[in-house]
């Protein structure tokens, strides 16, 4: 890879070819995929790749990455809290393992070890249950104490004078960030050159169905017809949902975060505090990357505001006292759509042909690849994969829930 590089850089008059073209829409598609971030992306690429299904369109109403992809803060993990959740985020930490050697380019994937900490009995007593958890299938993550957390974070104030003192920790090494335009761009590249079209500045009017079952869908560009759609959409999952006449049972809210002014290099670990609703890591450009809470209210503004950065502010000076100078750089929002239980919703729908890959709330991100791979294999193959069925949407009405809000880094 780097031979490449080096020898396209000397080589000022050889054009890097574009990543991924605009191609002209067909009439009809045997997949269409409304969304373009990185779930629609990667189901577009592993269809293409492990089936041969390359008559595939993604349909994005702006330009690929603009949503959830592009506005998350890049944690990627699989220290959740029930067996179903950490089988399955466990199998896209490996996806992205792998991801720099598939793709032949560097998505930037950097393994640094993610700390959730605890600063009270029950968080504690989560931490441990999590942890056990996880090594019951080979997660690597364990309760740590302060002691151990100041080794490995030295920044951090474990003294008892803060309001909320640190207890101990979830580590996960395994736990890392990466360049999450790269993850886009990768699977557009991967999936493009395969034969997928990707279809930017293309709106999902309407979802078009005929007796129970998908025939196409109308976009602002004309109908195109389709045997089977799927929904990756997030922000907006519910409103898309309802053109095929399926309800979701969704709330969207916006998560806001933000980015400091660079910083020398002071931080190697991702550090997050569920009760003091904080995460926060910084880049390979010195800032510090930071969220909180979702707002309080149900909404699909992507702004920040004032009330977000004071708030976040305080909580991470109880960590980091020694930052209370720094200045935040830029602030926006991503859309999250939250389901009753805070586990997605992905595979079949009442509607032939229509399937789901939403709901994913605060995880979406970070489980791209493996939806993608599992979707594409349950479009392919017509048949729901093991890792998928604890998240179908029936099990609202089977009462059978994934509880996975205390693995949350995010306060709600
Ligand atoms: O689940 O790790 C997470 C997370 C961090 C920010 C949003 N979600």
């Amino acid at each position: 890879m780097s031979i490449k590089l080096i020898k396209q850089g000397l080589n000022s008059k050889e054009a890097p070819a574009p990543m991924w073209t605009a191609k002209e829409m067909k009439d009809s598609y045997d997949v269409v995929i409304i969304g373009g971030g990185a779930h629609g992306l990667a189901c577009a690429y592993y269809l293409a790749k492990n089936y041969g299904i390359t008559n595939v369109a993604i349909m994005e109403k702006r330009y690929i990455g603009s949503g959830g992809s592009g506005r998350n803060t890049t944690i990627i993990r699989s220290n959740y809290l029930t067996p179903e959740g950490v089988a399955f985020y466990n199998e896209s930490v490996k996806l992205y393992e792998q991801m720099s050697v598939e793709f032949d380019y560097n998505v930037m994937f950097s393994q640094r070890g993610h700390f959730t900490l605890a600063h009270n009995d029950s968080s504690v007593r989560i931490m441990r249950r999590r942890a056990e958890v996880n090594q019951i299938q080979g997660v690597d993550s364990r309760f740590i104490t302060p002691q151990e957390i100041k080794e490995l974070c030295p920044a951090i104030d474990i003294s008892d004078h803060p309001r909320y003192p640190i207890l101990g920790a979830l580590y996960h090494p395994p736990g890392g960030i990466i360049r999450h335009d790269a993850v886009v761009w990768g699977y557009a590249h991967h999936a493009d050159r395969m034969g997928v079209h990707i279809h930017q500045l293309t709106e999902v009017q309407d979802i078009l169905v005929d007796n129970g079952k998908v025939t196409g869908v109308q976009t602002n560009r004309g109908k195109v017809n389709a045997g089977v759609v799927l929904n990756a959409t997030a922000g907006w999952c519910s409103t898309i949902s309802d053109m095929a006449g399926v309800k979701m049972p969704v709330t969207t809210f916006p998560l806001q975060a933000c980015v400091s002014e660079p910083l020398k290099a002071f931080l190697d670990v991702i550090i997050v505090s569920g009760s003091l609703h904080v995460y926060v890591s910084q880049s390979d450009r010195g800032e510090l990357v930071m969220g909180a809470s979702v707002d309080p209210f149900a909404s699909y503004s992507v702004k920040g505001g004032i009330g977000f950065t004071e708030g976040l502010a305080g909580h991470i000076l109880e960590m980091f006292p020694s930052l209370s100078n720094v200045r935040i750089l830029r602030q926006w929002a991503g859309l999250c759509d939250m389901t009753p239980d805070y586990s997605p919703i992905m595979g079949f729908t009442p509607v032939e042909g229509f399937v789901v890959d939403v709901g994913w709330g605060t995880y979406g991100f970070k489980a791209s690849p493996v939806s993608g791979k599992r979707m594409a294999e349950l479009i392919a193959t017509n048949k729901t994969p093991d890792l998928l069925a604890p998240f179908a949407l029936d099990r609202f009405e089977r009462f059978d829930l994934v509880g996975e809000k205390g693995a949350a880094s995010v306060g709600h």
